[in-house]
């Protein structure tokens, strides 16, 4: 303890020494900083003292950049994430298809972090994702990693295939080229656009953000591209539930059954069904029945 400390000083330290978080210890130094000794004697102390406290913002700061994105985002069933390069139309897109305010501006780098949305479209909700762009620091290889669907936003052909090349470890993910800005060209260019992108074979959509062209078909795609059954329930006597459960193709009716009991599908005896896999009205099948887009599921379980 230095000689002459203000005893606020004292305090601080003190509770510096037993501060069991890296916040509590700033705050405590922050305390020191501002009821340290001014003679001259106390100029090792003083300098000693700011460099612990710059130390510990920089571990905090890079421990908070470490958990920023990964915090809050839930993988959903459907989730579609938007990639390319700064300034292509990411942010414009994500709110054009769902209910999120991203931010949106016409200089580079304008998304620091993972912003989510909800597409809701046929009775599913489709999480969509804006990622920083690729160039950026903050840009989270993780999420693009775990994604069904990539969006690929692009303003210009020659970015197609950079973007694509820096996806070669991600070849599970559908992918899906959205051309954006398409406003900005006069009919002749749209025709030379249109040519290339075919004569490549890319799975591929042209829209603009600004006028909503091809916005309709962006959404089917991207609720095609999960391939998925959607199976209405109903309890008897009910009317159907109007959101679906979602499962991949080829499931049968255990898997629907696990899905909405959650370990207790062993209670199910048969279910009637309705719909695109039933012979007829109520047909009553087994567990192993394989259900189909649509169907109508009444699970009965005496
Ligand atoms: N003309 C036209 N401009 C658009 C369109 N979509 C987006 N823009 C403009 O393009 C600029 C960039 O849009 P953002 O949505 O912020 O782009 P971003 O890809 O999210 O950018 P970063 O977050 O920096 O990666 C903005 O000035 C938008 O207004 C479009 O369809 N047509
Ligand atoms: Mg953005």
């Amino acid at each position: 303890m230095p000689i002459n400390a203000h005893p606020e000083y004292i305090n601080a330290e003190a509770e510096y020494h037993n501060a069991s978080t890296t916040e509590q210890r700033l705050l405590a130094l922050e305390k020191m900083i501002r009821f340290m000794p001014k003679h001259k004697g106390a100029e090792t102390l003083r300098k000693n003292i700011r460099t612990r406290y710059k130390k510990l913002k920089n571990e905090l700061e890079t421990k908070r950049k470490k958990s920023k994105g990964k915090k809050g985002i839930k993988k959903e069933d459907l989730q579609a994430v938007l990639i390319g390069l700064t300034n292509s139309g990411k942010s414009s897109v994500l709110k054009t298809l769902t209910n999120a305010q991203p931010k949106i501006a016409s200089y580079g780098f304008t998304t620091s972090e993972p912003e989510i949305g909800t597409l809701n479209y046929q009775g599913c909700s489709i999480q969509i994702i804006d990622l920083p762009p690729i160039s950026s620091e903050n840009f989270d290889k993780g999420l693009v990693h775990n994604a069904d669907t990539l969006l690929i936003v692009v303003e210009k052909i020659h970015e197609i295939k950079h973007i694509l090349d820096s996806l070669k470890q991600n070849k599970n993910a559908k992918k899906i080229i959205v051309f954006n800005k398409i406003d900005l060209h006069n009919q002749e260019t749209k025709r030379k656009i249109l040519e290339t992108l075919r004569s490549k074979r890319y799975n591929f959509t042209i829209i603009s953000c600004r006028t909503t062209e091809g916005i309709e078909i962006l959404k089917e795609k991207i609720f095609k591209s999960f391939n998925i059954l959607r199976i209405y329930t109903k309890t008897q006597g009910k009317k159907q539930d109007n959101v679906p459960v979602i499962l991949p193709p080829k499931s049968t009716l255990k898997d629907v059954a696990e899905k909405i009991l959650h370990g207790y599908s062993k209670k199910v005896k048969f279910a009637k069904i309705t719909g695109p896999s039933a012979k007829f009205k109520d047909q009553k099948v087994g567990l192993s029945h394989v259900v189909k887009d649509k169907d109508v599921v009444e699970l009965i379980t005496e």
